[in-house]
């Protein structure tokens, strides 16, 4: 297919739990919509979940457009509806029968892929790209896989957000109005800025108390999500957005659910960076500065396989004195270990070096292409 033919695409997302279903799907979404010019739809089951990431959406189970992207509340039947030429179900969630009917009788039929999650695992290089035909119907679902080598489906990125980075940081006013629209203050450059987003976590506590005794001064940016129990617990007493909590060297900031299209700016203006999950931890490494990831947990502990895999990509080229105490974090963070005072205060030793590999990542990241044109040119390569 010539590749300035417009495509339309239909992306449906099952919420399974937190944000990460329709964080990926609404990136994505957009994505396609504002760079590519192409006609979306996207199908989702829980517009409540939506909506701190896009507060422009309205709760009523009507179809809305925001950002160029057509919203449709999955539910009801689909009757009439004709599936667009790529139909994209992330996650592996099951498309509705009826939908499925119509497009075995669409002509062409349309390009079906399952967008599957993020793993740094070398299996996904054998992976990706692999059909699955249909038990039934004449269709064929392809295996999408997001990852870090080139023969894997890329990671999501739009194509100017390496300028937008830069820009942001050559500006430092704009970042100070950033931080000071969260209410934080931003006069003290002695301070160290982390942002936090993670489950709930046996480390969490413990790492709070280091911050509190540490020999520099911390500003923490948390919003209350999944780790609302410990940050509580932590200040002794029930927290909303907008409070602080002072302790010793610490000045814990409870900040809001910032929309998707600011998350970016809150993770430039913090010299570390908490994430969880798939896309925050994207982001981070966007970001090029130092991060800790809270991986997805799974069952019979597979994500610290996950987790490995990942380690094992991102510490190569980072010198063994802080490959060591940045790996054992990462355990202890992730429940494999115990988080001490020690250890964190060993990390931030390194902090420069860490700082300094966050950006040769990325760089060396950001030369392959992105999940978004592979997955075009992957689509008009069927059509
Ligand atoms: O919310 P998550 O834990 O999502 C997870 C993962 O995707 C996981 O793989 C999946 O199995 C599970 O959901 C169901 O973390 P994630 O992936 O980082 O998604 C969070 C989204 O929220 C991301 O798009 C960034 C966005 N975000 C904001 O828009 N504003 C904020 O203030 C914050 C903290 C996050």
């Amino acid at each position: 297919m010539d590749s300035s033919t417009p495509l339309s695409f239909d992306i449906f997302c099952n919420v399974i739990d937190n944000f990460g279903d329709i964080g990926v799907c609404w990136r994505l979404a957009r994505q396609l919509a504002v760079e590519h010019g192409f006609a979306v739809r996207l199908w989702v089951d829980d517009l409540a979940s939506f909506k701190p990431l896009c507060p422009e959406i309205r709760d009523v189970a009507a179809t809305q457009r925001v950002a160029g992207v057509e919203i449709r509340p999955w539910s009801g039947d689909f009757a009439g509806v004709i599936p667009h030429d790529v139909v994209i179900e992330a996650f592996a969630c099951r498309l509705p029968e009826c939908f499925e009917a119509a497009m075995a009788t669409r002509t062409p039929k349309p390009v079906w892929i399952n967008l599957d999650y993020l793993s740094a695992e070398d299996w996904v290089d054998g992976c990706h790209g692999l059909p699955s035909p249909h038990p039934r119907l004449p269709l064929t679902k392809h295996f999408f896989f997001p990852g870090f080598s080139e023969k894997t489906g890329g990671l999501l990125r739009e194509s100017d957000l390496e300028r937008r980075r830069v820009d942001f940081l050559n500006d430092p006013e704009a970042r100070n109005q950033f931080l000071e629209r969260l209410g934080i203050p931003t006069a003290d450059d002695a301070l160290l800025r982390i942002s936090l987003f993670s489950y709930q976590n046996l480390s969490l506590i413990p790492l709070l108390e280091a911050w509190t005794m540490g020999a520099r001064p911390i500003t923490c940016l948390a919003s209350l999500t999944r780790n609302r129990g410990d940050l509580e617990r932590f200040a002794g007493r029930p927290l909303s957005v907008g409070d602080t909590v002072r302790k010793g060297r610490l000045a814990l900031h409870i900040t809001p659910f910032v929309p998707q299209t600011d998350y970016d700016e809150l993770l430039w203006s913090c010299d570390l960076n908490f994430v969880r999950g798939e896309d925050s931890f994207v982001r981070a490494q966007w970001a090029a500065k130092p991060m800790i990831w809270h991986i997805y947990p799974q069952d019979e502990d597979t994500h610290h396989i996950k987790l490995d895999a990942f380690l094992g990509r991102y510490c190569a080229g980072l010198p063994e004195t802080a490959t060591i105490p940045l790996r054992q974090f990462f355990r202890a963070w992730n429940g494999s270990g115990t988080m001490t005072t020690a250890l964190w205060e060993t990390c931030l030793g390194h902090l420069a070096e860490l700082q300094r590999h966050a950006l040769e990542w990325q760089k060396e990241l950001i030369k392959q292409q992105d999940l978004c044109a592979k997955l075009v040119q992957f689509c008009r390569s069927r059509l």
